[in-house]
């Protein structure tokens, strides 16, 4: 049995993944982790969707990866399974991931929230980077993207001590984009993702790529990437139409080409 539910169309070109273990609070075990990237590595190719949300359940997006699976594991058994591909093979998709968070986003699963392009936050949401408490530290990506994302001092606490933080906080530091009543949280992510689904999809891809080259390169090498893209994005029909849209005074209509 699948640890997703997924509804592809949800809104036009939306994919909602829901994470579906609840009675381990959505714990990463490695089957969902691959099924979670084989899920996107499809959805990648299927021109129709335009932006996935990733979501748990009310409880928890994901309290990190399964402790009870790894515990008795070898730094060998680690190394040879590498998971850590998986985990990269979702950093390097191209369409926008939205999370929807609410309750427990800890470890892995802070991660993957982290990995995700947007989050949005019910005021439930608690995060934290808890490895610390279980003799290890984060193992994907967290001691460097939550540093970026809230600052080297909040980061060395947090991690230091493995205490979680509030929605609230998570907002007022910059990690998630907004809190939204827990009643909403899913449906504002929905409404988020439909928006940037309207959007001409070749554009919206180069600018999440150029977003992400900010944490990666120099100023100087992060603008000559954001001009090539940007000089690339005149190659497209989509360019053509929106920029004769606005001169017609006339709503434009995406090709995706
Ligand atoms: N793994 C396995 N089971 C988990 C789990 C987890 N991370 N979190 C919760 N569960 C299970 C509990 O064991 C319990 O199952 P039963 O005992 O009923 O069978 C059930 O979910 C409900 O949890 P609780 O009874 O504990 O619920 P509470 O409300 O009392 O507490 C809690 C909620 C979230 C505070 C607590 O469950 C908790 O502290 N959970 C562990 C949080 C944690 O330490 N997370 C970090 C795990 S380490 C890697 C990539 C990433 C990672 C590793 C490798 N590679 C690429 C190789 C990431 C590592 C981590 O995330």
């Amino acid at each position: 049995m699948g640890f997703l539910i997924i509804e592809k169309g949800i809104r036009p070109g939306v994919a909602l993944i829901r994470l579906n273990r609840p009675e381990s609070l959505n714990a990463l075990n490695r089957a969902l982790v691959a099924e979670l990237t084989d899920t996107l590595l499809e959805m990648e190719r299927e021109e129709a969707i335009r932006a996935i949300v990733i979501t748990g359940n009310e409880r928890a997006f994901a309290a990190g990866a399964d402790i009870k699976e790894m515990a008795e594991d070898s730094a060998v058994d680690m190394l040879l399974l590498d998971q850590f591909q998986r985990w990269d093979q979702i950093k390097r998709l191209k369409k926008p991931l939205i999370a929807a968070v609410s309750g427990y986003a800890l470890g892995g699963g802070c991660e993957l929230a982290m990995l995700c392009d947007i989050i949005i936050a019910s005021e439930t949401a608690q995060f934290g980077q808890p490895e610390i408490k279980i003799g290890v530290i984060p193992g994907a990506g967290g001691t460097q993207r939550l540093t970026r994302a809230i600052g080297k001092a909040r980061a060395m606490e947090y991690i230091l001590t493995g205490k979680f933080f509030s929605a609230q906080q998570a907002e007022a530091w910059g990690l998630v984009t907004r809190v939204v009543p827990v009643e909403l949280y899913l449906e504002e992510a929905l409404r988020l993702a439909e928006e940037i689904a309207s959007m001409p999809p070749i554009a919206v891809q180069l600018a999440k790529q150029a977003v992400n080259k900010a944490y990666e390169l120099s100023l100087e090498e992060g603008l000559h990437f954001e001009r090539r893209n940007f000089y690339l994005l005149f190659a497209t029909a989509d360019q053509k139409e929106g920029m004769r849209a606005f001169m017609e005074k006339r709503p434009p209509k995406w090709q995706g080409r």
